[in-house]
């Protein structure tokens, strides 16, 4: 008997150990980050011209009809997940705040809160807009861009309300209060901005979803099946979800008699730059799309492995894409796609591409080489493109349909960034 227990216990042993090696082979350790391009392993990008049947693209009709549809599938599936909702019918907008004399008389600055479900309970997020004057009389065009810590944070204006927020780490939420008021004003040039003669729309990411990794909060509960918890594999992650608010602040600012409807460009940064490129590949009413600094899930082609990869990102941030990417870790060779078919989705209508000198993490050149494959989408639909296949020296920017620059400095959103994003918008929708 004593033996039999004895194997027993044995038998359970090896089968622990079995198991936690399978567990530590499941999970292998993330790679420490490659910076050396002579270390980039050898790749081939999947061919934007061809279907995954095999079958050539070589009109517009058939990108259009086909292959477009097509590529925008394959980030569903694989990368950003499916976004499973759209507007609903119940949406409203209520404005809850509103002056024609901000920014020391030079701007109209309207807070509007959009009740995602029409509810005054339920989810929403607040949008603070600021106009030149003139729009009262003439819709301006606008850029729209979400921030990362609360719409106070962007001005030191103490009309602009304050809301709740949420911690990244801990995901806990807490009412802002007027420590953080203006925290982040330097990547907030509003005043340049209107005196440019675009608006400018803004809300809190967290507002659409917290940045934590928890599918409770957030608008992914709203759409859940009967006793779902969690988004299934192919299903919207924490990016999807802000591509989605992006899209309801627009619908937002097509509403408003101040906003040029047809003219608004969405840009974003970092996380949120990697979201405005998934917002414009969508939602086709956005008349430009710009990413800043938006590196690995962003405009950086994930076959180079440089600075952030696949693996990095899936582990530190688990709820960004959807559980179907993660098969793609340490795995980039085989995923159907890369990110110039991302920016590829943006055409014809102008694209820009964003990098900063000291981002390495980003892979700034790994985000120009996406630009530049996207290129051959635009030729076919008769829009020239980036035509050299090296990058420009920094702080010379190139201004095609598609656009690219590198600046000197780091990773953030800097006056110099904005400058360029209007002149692009004055080149492609006429100056304000
Ligand atoms: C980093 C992340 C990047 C980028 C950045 C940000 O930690 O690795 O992909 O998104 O955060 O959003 O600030």
């Amino acid at each position: 008997m004593k033996t039999f227990a004895r194997s027993l216990v044995l038998v359970g042993l090896l089968i622990a150990a079995v198991g936690s090696f399978a567990v530590a082979a499941d999970k292998p350790a993330v790679a420490p980050p490659n910076y050396d391009e002579s270390k980039i392993p050898a790749y081939t990008l999947p061919d934007l011209l061809v279907m995954q049947d095999g079958t050539k693209v070589t009109d517009a009709e058939t990108w259009r009809t086909k292959r477009r549809p097509e590529v925008l599938k394959l980030f569903e599936t694989y990368m950003y997940g499916r976004t499973v909702a759209g507007r609903s019918e119940k949406m409203t907008f209520e404005v809850l705040e509103s002056a024609d004399d901000a920014l020391g008389g030079k701007a109209i600055r309207k807070q509007v809160r959009v009740k995602f479900t029409g509810k005054d309970d339920g989810p929403g997020m607040d949008l603070l807009i600021y106009a030149p004057k003139s729009a009262a009389s003439k819709p301006a065009p606008a850029f729209v861009m979400l921030n990362f810590q609360g719409n106070h944070t962007t001005t030191t204006d103490p009309a602009v309300r304050l809301g709740m927020t949420y911690d990244r780490r801990t995901g806990k939420a807490a009412q802002a209060d007027e420590k953080t008021r203006g925290a982040a004003k330097s990547r907030w040039p509003f005043e340049m901005i209107v005196e440019r003669g675009y608006a400018v729309a803004t809300a809190y990411y967290g507002d659409i979803d917290p940045d934590f990794n928890d599918f409770s909060n957030g608008i992914h509960p709203l759409y859940y099946k009967p006793g779902q918890t969690h988004p299934a594999p192919d299903e919207w992650g924490a990016i999807g979800a802000w591509a989605w608010g992006l899209s309801r602040a627009l619908d937002c600012l097509q509403s408003d008699k101040l906003i040029d409807g047809k003219k608004v460009a969405v840009v974003g940064h970092s996380r949120l730059g990697k979201t405005s490129l998934w917002a414009g590949a969508q939602d086709e009413r956005f008349a430009i799309v710009i990413s800043n600094d938006s590196g690995c899930g962003g405009a950086a082609l994930s076959r180079r492995v440089i600075g952030e990869s696949v693996h990095r990102i899936n582990t530190s941030f688990p709820h960004w894409f959807c559980d179907n990417f993660k098969k793609y870790n340490a795995n980039e060779g085989e995923l159907p796609l890369d990110q110039h078919m991302l920016v590829a989705l943006a055409a014809p209508r102008p694209v820009y591409v964003a990098s900063a000198e000291q981002d390495k993490w980003a892979d700034p050149k790994g985000e120009y080489l996406s630009a530049y494959h996207a290129g051959v989408v635009y030729r076919l639909l008769g829009k020239p493109a980036l035509e050299s296949p090296d990058m420009p020296a920094v702080n010379q920017p190139v201004m095609t349909t598609v656009g690219y620059h590198i600046r000197t400095g780091k990773h953030d959103v800097t006056d110099f960034d904005w400058q360029r994003y209007m002149d692009f918008a004055d080149k492609h929708l006429g100056k304000p």
